[in-house]
């Protein structure tokens, strides 16, 4: 059996989504078209793998056969690292993906044209029935950072959520503490 393997980090996953997705020309256009509203002149990141020793907070999450995860829209701030405890109440296996609403978009399709497809990375968690997993994250910029649970038909059916970062909060423009050298 061949399995396609996405390691993808950074930059190397649209690399290498957009060449899978080049394949199937009709689909991944008709996905990346409309997953276009994210940007901005930036093109916005998602934060990255969480180290345990920064962790802020711990935040549980449910995942359900009703294809929800429970509760599904979270706080945070800005440079928080997040202890996400995954627990898979159903029994269906389900996937917490953390990234863009265009990246889930696209992973999606790629997905559904391959159903068994494996695959694995720091900002993935695949949790089996009544199993719990933990996930790590850095939400290193502000925005929105989108949850998915990729497996086909339970992202169409709603397994999803949003974790809203907030600014940290800035001084001022350009302040670089150089007004800071009193005495
Ligand atoms: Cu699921």
């Amino acid at each position: 059996m061949n399995y396609f393997i996405f390691k993808h980090k950074k930059t190397m996953t649209k690399l290498q989504l957009t060449f899978s997705l080049a394949t199937f020309t009709l689909i991944a256009n008709t996905a990346i078209a409309s997953g276009n509203h994210a940007g901005g002149h930036d093109a916005p990141t998602i934060g990255e793998a969480g180290k345990a020793a920064q962790v802020t907070r711990t935040i549980q999450v449910e995942m359900r056969d009703t294809m929800r995860f429970v509760p599904a829209n979270f706080s945070i701030k800005q440079g928080e690292t997040i202890r996400f405890v995954v627990k898979n109440m159903g029994k269906l296996k389900h996937e917490f993906t953390l990234g863009t609403d265009k990246d889930l978009k696209e992973h999606y399709e790629v997905m559904k044209k391959f159903p068994e497809m494996e695959h694995a990375d720091d900002n993935m968690l695949s949790v089996a029935p009544g199993q719990t997993g933990e996930m790590l994250w850095k939400f290193s910029q502000a925005g929105s950072v989108n949850i998915a649970c990729l497996h086909v038909g339970h992202y169409e059916a709603g397994m999803k959520g949003v974790v809203k970062v907030e600014a940290k909060k800035v001084p001022t423009n350009g302040a670089k503490n150089d007004s800071h050298l009193s005495h």
